[in-house]
């Protein structure tokens, strides 16, 4: 299946119910492009009927090099701000859309692509990942939610020092601090997602709604607030119907145990 309008820079396809997303640039190294950016827009406001979680891949030896650089050299400040808005506006819509998408990495994940990956819920690495935030070395800050997102998963420090020293993760070391969730062999990479994307596909929709639009706002809330919207969040999402059938499963003895 194909979105419509969407630029060749990306190609969708269903396979069993999972959205598949590919970043299909591979001559520019998968460097994110306006057209790009706006076509990850229409395709994750538009997820196909009956997908329940997407996964976003890129061919070629590269994730992603990350904003394209040849668009930025003519853009004053003015402009500057409404780009930058556009990325954040197009990641939101990947974080907080309506499935939980697992971004499969490779090769250079780095700036705009590392931002992108950081919007995802879970990053699978493949072992030649490498990870940085070349927006220090060229002069530039980084536009496309870095800044809110990175620190949540490696620590302010980190990151400060990824863009102050250039400093480069490898796959074993982005895992260790938390930039992949998953670290897998070169070349893995998609069957692991699949197989995560079909874990993911099996939970009940609150749950994965709860994950994907809930605990987000309540980490960004205070300690008391936080704890009454996680209440709030237990109560709606054990009073479903198909929260209680699955509860009545375990209990007389047709569920999974845990690690089965
Ligand atoms: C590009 C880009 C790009 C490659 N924009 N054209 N990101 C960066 O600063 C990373 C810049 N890229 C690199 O460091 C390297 O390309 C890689 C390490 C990712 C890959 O190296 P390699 O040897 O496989 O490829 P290459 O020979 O460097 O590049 C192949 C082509 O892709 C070449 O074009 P060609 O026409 O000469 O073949 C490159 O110019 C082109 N290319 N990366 C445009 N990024 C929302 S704000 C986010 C801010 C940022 O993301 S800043 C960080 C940008």
């Amino acid at each position: 299946m194909q979105h419509n309008n969407i630029p060749p820079s990306l190609h969708t396809e269903v396979r069993d119910n999972i959205l598949l997303v590919t970043l299909n640039r591979p001559d520019k190294r998968n460097a994110l492009n306006d057209a790009t950016i706006l076509g990850l827009e229409n395709i994750f406001s538009n997820i196909p009927d009956g997908v329940k979680c997407a996964i976003i891949y890129g061919e070629g030896k590269h994730f992603s090099a990350g904003l394209d650089l040849s668009e930025l050299s003519e853009r004053n400040a003015v402009q500057g701000v409404h780009h930058s808005r556009m990325w954040h506006r197009v990641l939101d819509k990947v974080q907080f859309g309506t499935v939980p998408v697992v971004a499969v990495l490779h090769g250079a994940c780095v700036g705009g692509g590392l931002e992108l990956a950081s919007a995802c819920h879970i990053r699978v690495a493949e072992n030649s990942t490498f990870y940085a935030l070349p927006e220090g070395q060229r002069g530039i800050f980084v536009g496309g939610g870095a800044s809110v997102r990175l620190p949540k998963l490696i620590g302010m420090a980190r990151m400060t020092d990824m863009m102050l020293t250039g400093r480069v993760y490898n796959a074993a070391e982005g895992e260790q601090i938390g930039l992949s969730q998953y670290l897998v062999d070169d070349g893995a990479g998609l069957d692991k997602a699949f197989e995560l994307a079909q874990k993911i596909s099996a939970n009940a929709g609150m749950t994965n709604y709860a994950l994907m639009h809930v605990l987000p706002r309540i980490v960004d809330a205070g300690q008391d607030v936080g704890l009454m919207m996680e209440s709030l969040m237990a109560a709606i999402a054990q009073d479903a119907p198909e929260a209680k059938q699955r509860l009545r499963d375990f209990l007389e003895g047709r569920a999974k145990k845990v690690g089965e």
